[in-house]
């Protein structure tokens, strides 16, 4: 049977898994198959550990922003001195090609979804509810003027277009890794025959390989990594030759919101009143790209591949973007919201919870047990249930949290879950689990 460790039991643990991924200079984003800082890994980690201690939350999220390139890019990788993840700091080569890297710590040389900001709102808040004002002035005001350089570096090298609509030059940086999102854009990805060799070191970590991308994934993965190496990282470089450039409406969501976010935690903080005009104006340019990719034959936002020049229509949790940030019309957002939670999706009658899956149960492309492909995700329903709440729709936010705590129950804190069986699939004890978590359980 599956285990159901209540409440308390289950808080403790979250607390023990992350206490057990602390390794004293940051809490890696899991015990052996992730042995590093991830950068969205890292604000969800900010936000449980701020229940536990709020200056411990702060430092961690400080840790990362220490990590900060010289051009205002988080990286999406801030390497520890632990061995066992592929690939490491030599294959990126980050420093030795580019001076806008820190040499320590070392870093990967791409980024990951900017939810940041949202992070910080978090710890803010808590910090106050906790009546630790003055640590939360700290941070605010250490944090923000840097968040704010990494807001306006996707400004100005991601939205190649200047409509809004930001784009990723790697699959990693979508955080969706192998997403049925990104498979038109990487037929197109061909390594050449100077890829150098790699071995793999993911597999054997997680119970199946079917759980994890495929080799002929991985191979793309590199290729694009040698493409990058070629023009040392230089930013504006890279968007021009990576054979990779997708307008990420996940990603263009996340930013919209997190420059909202941004935006009022600088009023609170007594930043300068242009550098907060300026967040709301990306936010809205942003929100405006989201609403213009929604497919109304679909009913859900699309992706575009820059390079393919066309729009990517498959259907994933990452359509309901427009969700998270507004922009649409009442009634295609009524009705977007509606499909969310109906059959199709999170309602589906096969599913454990109604939570809803990375692909849809009735697609033909759902792989319950692969990755990216189908399974459940915690923190992407925790990023759907905050922004409902600040939405007004609390009732849908509560729901999901509930049927969230009911799938992680089981006290693994497993990177994903299988949508119909619930059993735990990935890493065990993920860091990022735990933390939404134990955020859920402190919002009750
Ligand atoms: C996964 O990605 C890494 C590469 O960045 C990997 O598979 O090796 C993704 O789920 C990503 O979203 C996450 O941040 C990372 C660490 O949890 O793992």
């Amino acid at each position: 049977m599956r285990p159901n460790l209540g409440a308390v039991r289950l808080a403790a643990s979250a607390a023990w898994t992350l206490s057990g991924n602390d390794i004293g200079t940051m809490i890696t984003a899991a015990p052996r198959l992730y042995p590093h800082m991830w950068s969205w890994d890292t604000a969800f980690i900010s936000i449980g550990l701020a229940h536990l201690n709020v200056a411990r939350a702060a430092r961690e999220l400080e840790t990362l922003l220490g990590a900060q390139w010289r051009n205002g890019m988080i990286p999406h990788i801030v390497f520890s001195e632990g061995t066992g993840y592929f690939p490491g700091p030599e294959r990126w080569g980050a420093a030795e090609l580019n001076t806008d890297a820190p040499n320590a710590p070392r870093t990967s040389g791409i980024c990951q979804p900017p939810v940041h900001a949202i992070a910080l709102r978090r710890i803010v808040d808590i910090a106050r509810s906790q009546g630790q004002r003055d640590v939360a002035f700290k941070l605010l005001k250490t944090a923000w003027p840097k968040l704010y350089r990494w807001h306006e570096w996707l400004v100005r090298h991601r939205d190649p277009l200047g409509t809004g609509m930001l784009a990723i030059v790697h699959g990693w940086e979508s955080g969706m890794d192998n997403s049925p999102r990104w498979d038109l854009p990487y037929a197109e990805v061909v390594p050449g025959p100077d890829l150098p060799p790699y071995v793999r070191l993911d597999r054997g970590l997680v119970a199946a390989d079917a759980e994890r991308p495929s080799d002929a994934e991985y191979d793309r993965y590199l290729w694009l990594i040698e493409e990058m190496r070629k023009v040392r990282y230089d930013a504006d470089a890279v968007v021009r030759t990576s054979s990779f450039l997708v307008g990420d409406v996940f990603v263009t969501a996340l930013f919209a919101l997190a420059s909202e976010v941004l935006a009022t935690l600088g009023e609170e903080s007594e930043q300068p009143p242009w550098r907060i005009r300026q967040l709301r104006g990306w936010a809205r340019r942003s929100r405006a790209a989201v609403a213009a990719a929604y497919d109304p034959r679909t009913g859900l936002a699309r992706d575009r591949d820059l390079r393919g020049d066309r729009w990517l229509s498959t259907s994933t949790i990452a359509g309901f973007a427009p969700l998270l940030c507004g922009g649409l019309p009442v009634d295609a957002e009524k009705s977007m919201l509606a499909t969310l939670t109906g059959p199709e999706w999170a309602g589906h009658p096969a599913l454990f919870a109604r939570i809803p899956p990375s692909v849809s149960p009735n697609d033909v492309g759902f792989r319950p047990k692969e990755y990216w492909r189908g399974p459940m995700w915690p923190v992407i329903a925790w990023l759907f249930g905050w922004a409902f709440a600040q939405r007004g729709w609390q009732e849908e936010s509560d729901h999901l949290r509930s049927e969230c705590l009911r799938l992680a129950a089981d006290g693994s804190f497993a990177e994903y879950y299988h949508p119909v069986t619930g059993e735990p699939l990935g890493s065990r004890q993920q860091s990022w689990t735990a933390t939404v978590v134990l955020d859920w359980l402190h919002t009750s």
